[in-house]
């Protein structure tokens, strides 16, 4: 057994920021938990989370969130640790999420889309002690406790959701034995420590980690809530895969939790699993993907009688990709319930439109930072400030946006200006009362429908087929996606299919929604002056080829 006592390493903001921001009262140097504590002071039986037909008191998330940590603070967890966690949106998600907290071992929530890549990725950068998975999982059905994953995973402990026995998570979460031993004490990690990792939708070929203290991430969380007037009233239907920082803390289930409200939680954001828990348990805010907001929309459209069903929603959430005008309209008179943009980035910032805002700005504009504190730039080519209205490229630094990613030095010195700025790889707009638009996007990655693709990682992982000599992917148009993917490729070989190519990505444990949606053959990749491929030629190329203009292409 060995007990860490250190803290992991993240980059501190300046002494005299985090000094103003503790003196305005954003950080208040109280851990995430503190919310649990108190509801359970408040309204200990009031409901806070409801999975199927299980629900949970926030005396029962308490409670076993609670067991959970002593068990884990046995067998010799503590503030310092590591885990890495991959659960479906399921209750357990948070129960493990706080007893994480609680113990002070800081957890990488894996999206459940996520696949052997991802995994070993985020193991290999945090080295866990703990896994947590679920059964649910194709890599953790039976059998998987042998697997070369959870070897490479290299965690001294394995709990799985699903599985039966004294390593199923559900015996680490029930009643406490009554053999008698008694834990060490507990107790989160200090409040400017960091709290967690959250994922970046990545522009590199390894997906970055963002360290997010227990200070900063509670103030967005608080400031969200403010700003979108959360409380017990509220009943949150979470419907997007459970760590994304939107659902998540934009004001997402931590602001629910924090205000005393209900989550209920949906398998997946279509409407078949949607409309009838809004029904079921009078949900009033929801926050979507746009391609979600398309299929709830043509749903309402097909049958009018739904809109019954959504009687209770008064606030709908967009975010996380482009949403267009068009679809956005359409919102208010057929679903029945207001808009709310959101601009956001697991990194930090977030924008909202405000909820007493003009149709004209909800509909047009992506909102503007929460915080009074959030600094905004919006700068050309040579780093000088471009006027309002003009587009540029966002640099930002607040109390929640973050210093650097974890353990990524050449990285950080990229995207990190000498001033602390983050350089998000946004292009956007800012208008006369600092609205902000996103028009367009600087890094290398494709946003299909909210989903994040670093086109380096998949290039990569194409260049380890035996024919290919050469890859790029880059973004094209699609009417519900927005971008869907295209990969250009070089090969060596002729007959090369799609379908081939697809399964040999699966089979190198790349995750569903980063395949190539298309494959275009080419004897070279064009250049660019300085020698870089022209991804803004090939992506020119796909838009025309798709609209049906003549530019010769090969799909396989
Ligand atoms: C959210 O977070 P991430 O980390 O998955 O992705 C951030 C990126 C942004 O840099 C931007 O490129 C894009 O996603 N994005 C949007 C957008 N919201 C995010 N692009 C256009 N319009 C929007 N409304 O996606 C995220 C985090 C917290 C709250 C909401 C979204």
């Amino acid at each position: 057994m060995t007990t860490h006592n250190h803290f992991l390493p993240y980059t501190r903001w300046p002494k005299e920021l985090a000094e103003s921001y503790r003196a305005k009262g954003y950080w208040r140097g109280e851990p995430l938990t503190a919310m649990l504590t108190r509801q359970c002071e408040l309204a200990p039986e009031a409901m806070a989370v409801i999975c199927g037909e299980r629900s949970f008191s926030y005396r029962e998330l308490d409670a076993a969130s609670t067991r959970l940590a002593a068990r884990l603070a046995r067998q010799g967890f503590s503030v310092g640790d590591t885990a890495l966690v991959q659960l479906p949106n399921v209750a357990e998600f948070y129960l493990v999420f706080f007893a994480l907290l609680k113990v002070g071992i800081a957890p990488v929530n894996a999206l459940f889309s996520h696949n052997r890549l991802e995994l070993s990725s985020y193991a290999e950068q945090i080295k866990p002690r703990l896994f947590i998975g679920s059964t649910a999982h194709p890599l953790f059905t039976d059998g998987a406790r042998q697997s070369e994953l959870l070897v490479e995973i290299g965690a001294e402990l394995v709990l799985l959701d699903g599985e039966a026995g004294e390593l199923g998570l559900a015996h680490w979460l029930g009643e406490l034995d009554v053999d008698g031993a008694t834990s060490p004490a507990f107790g989160p990690s200090p409040a400017d420590e960091v709290a967690f990792f959250q994922l970046s939708g990545g522009s590199t070929g390894t997906p970055k980690l963002i360290p997010r203290t227990h200070d900063d991430y509670l103030y967005s969380v608080r400031r969200s809530n403010e700003i979108c007037e959360l409380g017990p009233h509220t009943r949150y239907l979470c419907a997007l895969p459970a760590p994304h920082n939107f659902p998540l803390s934009s004001p997402g289930a931590l602001g629910v939790f924090d205000a005393g409200g209900a989550v209920v939680l949906a398998p997946d954001p279509g409407p078949m699993s949607c409309f009838p828990l809004i029904e079921r348990h009078q949900v009033n805010l929801c926050s979507l993907v746009p391609p979600a907001v398309s299929l709830w929309l043509q749903a309402a459209e097909a049958d009018p009688s739904v809109r019954a069903q959504l009687a209770s929603l008064s606030l709908l959430q967009v975010g996380g990709a482009k949403l267009g005008e068009a679809v956005a309209r359409k919102i208010e008179p057929l679903l029945g319930c207001r808009l709310q943009q959101v601009f956001g980035m697991a990194e930090g910032l977030v924008n909202y439109t405000r909820l007493d805002d003009s149709d004209e700005k909800i509909i047009h504009t992506q909102g503007h930072p929460m915080s009074p504190d959030d600094e905004v730039r919006v700068l050309d080519e040579e780093g000088n400030p471009v006027p309002r209205g003009e587009p540029g490229a966002l640099h930002t630094r607040g109390p929640y946006t973050f210093r650097g990613y974890y353990q990524s030095p050449a990285h950080n010195a990229r995207v990190f200006d000498s001033e602390g700025f983050y350089c998000s790889g946004d292009l956007v707009v800012q208008d006369a009362d600092g609205y902000l638009t996103v028009v367009g996007r600087q890094k290398d990655q494709i946003n299909r429908g909210g989903e994040k693709i670093a086109a380096e990682e998949v290039e990569n992982q194409l260049l380890h087929h035996p024919a290919i000599t050469h890859a790029a992917l880059v973004s094209m148009p699609d009417s519900t996606m927005g971008e869907k993917s295209c990969a250009f490729i070089v090969a060596t070989e002729p007959g090369l299919k799609a379908l081939a190519l697809r399964k040999f990505l699966r089979s190198r444990g790349v995750a569903e929604f980063k395949l190539p949606d298309r494959f275009e053959i080419l004897d070279a990749l064009p250049m660019t002056a300085v020698g870089k491929i022209d991804k803004q030629g090939l992506r020119a190329r796909i838009a025309q080829a798709i609209a049906g203009d003549s530019l010769p292409v090969t799909t396989v």
